[in-house]
């Protein structure tokens, strides 16, 4: 552990990263009764000895004592030197195309989360951004998507539904060619345990706490890890100005989550390495995409710039739509549900559920067809997990 105590705080260490998850800010010695854990602070406005003379903490929406200790933590995580903590990953990603004026324009993976490209396309837009969706595994064609007025570029990686991998450095060394280009990752889907972007080169790692940063689907969160001061103030700003914050209780939840990121996320990696092999060989699976698996097209990146991949797999199986609703229908120990990176085994139907608001002939060019479908493996016993998608699979088609 190479980490240091000072007295604002935990100095992070990049190696460590449990011991960084269990003690960053969590400093017994910020609190006079000493406690191990950290109290939920619920408490919207401090007292002032003075007017203008305070402990630090003002109004919530500016600061409050769960939340520095969670943004602390969580900052560790990626060796990061800040963290905000949001009312969602929605949130989050409002927060920064607030960083944007009219007139700016954005690059994007064409595969973006549904709620991202529901975002972009109906609420930004209307403010006069504009937005380009490629496919950023092509390189060229980022760099040909770059226009004078290209203010950010949008990576998620892997991408979901479909898993598509981008090379975060590659795409930060293109984007900062340019002083005023901002390179964002959305690195929901590996966790801070198994991928860390600010280090390869990007501006903003984003997640969507909500799912394994939590891990346990009981808290709507965002959070994003920045290593500029300019950048933090300016989101820091955003923060307090918009109001999308979480309340103490969520920041105690996420700070306890974060507690067994690790053990998590080599269990989910473990249990989602069986399942892919499992579904690559069953007779009524047509194909399968897990980032963790030599067959996957960008294999040879997520060996590069990730060490392990996460729970978050999809699949084509062999049949109709009926079918395939028939398959998701019978699941037993999966759960037909959105949202992922929880505890527990989720399987989807994004055409229908997740990303059924991004326009049709998009979601047919992506690949998300009426038999697509992606799980979130859990930390359920991986045999049961097996059991469970061969009855349910054989009796979707069976139908
Ligand atoms: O749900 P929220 O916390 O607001 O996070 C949005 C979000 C952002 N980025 C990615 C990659 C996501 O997967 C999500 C949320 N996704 C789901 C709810 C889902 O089922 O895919």
């Amino acid at each position: 552990m190479s980490g240091e105590k000072g007295s604002t705080g935990w100095v992070p260490a990049v190696e460590g990263f449990s011991t960084n998850a269990i003690h960053a800010g969590q400093e017994p010695e910020q609190w006079n009764a000493k406690m191990i854990v950290p109290p939920i602070a619920l408490a919207v406005t401090y007292k002032q000895q003075e007017p203008g003379l305070n402990s630090g903490y003002v109004y919530g929406r500016l600061g409050n004592p769960t939340r520095t200790c969670l943004e602390k933590c969580a900052a560790s995580l990626e060796n990061a030197k800040y963290a905000l903590a949001f009312s969602s990953g929605v949130a989050a990603t409002q927060a920064i195309i607030n960083l944007l004026k009219a007139g700016d324009h954005v690059i994007t993976t064409d595969d973006v989360y549904g709620g991202t490209n529901r975002f972009f396309r109906q609420i930004a837009a209307k403010f006069n951004l504009e937005f380009s969706f490629v496919d950023f595994t092509n390189l060229k064609n980022v760099e040909d998507a770059i226009k004078s007025n290209t203010k950010l570029i949008w990576v998620e990686t892997p991408t979901n539904p479909t898993m598509k991998v981008t090379d975060i450095k590659a795409v930060s060394e293109i984007a900062h060619r340019r002083k005023d280009i901002l390179v964002v990752v959305d690195n929901t889907f590996m966790s801070s345990y198994f991928q860390r972007p600010l280090s390869l080169g990007a501006d903003i790692s984003y997640h969507s706490a909500t799912k394994y940063l939590n891990g346990h689907c009981d808290v709507l969160m965002g959070l994003l890890m920045v290593n500029d001061d300019e950048l933090k103030k300016r989101l820091y700003f955003i923060q307090y100005s918009t109001g999308s914050l979480p309340s103490g209780f969520d920041c105690y939840l996420v700070n306890r989550g974060i507690k067994t990121l690790a053990l998590r996320m080599e269990k989910h990696q473990e249990n989602a390495l069986l399942v892919a092999k499992f579904l690559e060989s069953h007779l009524l699976v047509e194909k399968v995409k897990y980032a963790g698996l030599p067959s996957h097209p960008q294999y040879d990146i997520m060996q590069k710039q990730a060490s392990g991949c996460s729970g978050m797999l999809c699949f084509w199986m062999k049949g109709d739509l009926q079918q395939t609703k028939k398959f998701l229908a019978s699941l037993k120990v999966f759960m037909c549900a959105e949202s992922l990176g929880g505890f527990e085994s989720l399987a989807e139907h994004p055409a229908i559920m997740t990303h059924a608001t991004v326009p049709a002939e998009h979601r047919a060019m992506l690949g998300i067809s009426d038999n697509f479908i992606r799980i979130s493996v859990g930390l359920e016993d991986a045999d049961d997990l097996i059991q469970d998608l061969d009855q349910a699979l054989k009796s979707g088609v069976s139908g």
